[in-house]
């Protein structure tokens, strides 16, 4: 079944401050888990400085740039990794557009998010940036592997 659905993929997702402060982490945990995806990594986390411009090191040139390490790193995350078929993509789609108003209802960003520089939630990119930025985050020891009790029907 998995192999005729595609390739296993991995994800960083991380509830960025703002969503955590709103109370909004245990509904984007949801999302994902509802869809089917396995979670692999959790953790609660005050972000220092040097990490925040490691993962975001690609926007260093925007003149956005220092704010966005100032939000990412005003308050704990909740980092996140998650496993599946087309996952990295599946996800993003879940979330929705950089901008919140430009999300669609029904993505995370659509229904719980107004502005671009407080958009509740990252998800990688590409299955690359999921795999770099899950090593970035999370220490080996903090990956699970885990096979569900019933049939994998989804994943
Ligand atoms: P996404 O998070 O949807 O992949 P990116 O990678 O273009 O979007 O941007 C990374 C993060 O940078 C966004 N999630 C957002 O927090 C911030 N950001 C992007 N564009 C802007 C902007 N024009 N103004 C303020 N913050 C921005």
């Amino acid at each position: 079944l998995i192999a005729s659905l595609g390739e296993i993929e991995q994800t960083y997702i991380m509830v960025k401050p703002d969503g955590v402060q709103r109370g909004l982490v245990g509904e984007i945990i949801s999302r994902f888990e509802k869809k089917g995806f396995k979670l692999t990594g959790l953790k609660l986390f005050q972000c220092p400085k040097d990490l925040a411009e490691e993962h975001y090191k690609d926007l260093k040139a925007k003149p956005f740039f220092p704010k966005l390490i100032d939000y990412i790193t005003s308050g704990p995350v909740v980092c996140m990794a998650w496993e599946g078929v087309g996952v990295v993509a599946s996800a993003r789609k879940l979330i929705g557009s950089t901008d919140p108003l430009q999300a669609e209802p029904g993505t995370i960003r659509g229904d719980l998010a107004v502005q671009t520089g407080r958009n509740v939630v990252h998800g990688s990119d590409s299955p690359e940036n999921g795999k770099r930025e899950i090593a970035l985050w999370f220490n080996e020891n903090e990956i699970n592997q885990w096979t569900p009790a019933q049939a994998p029907w989804l994943r």
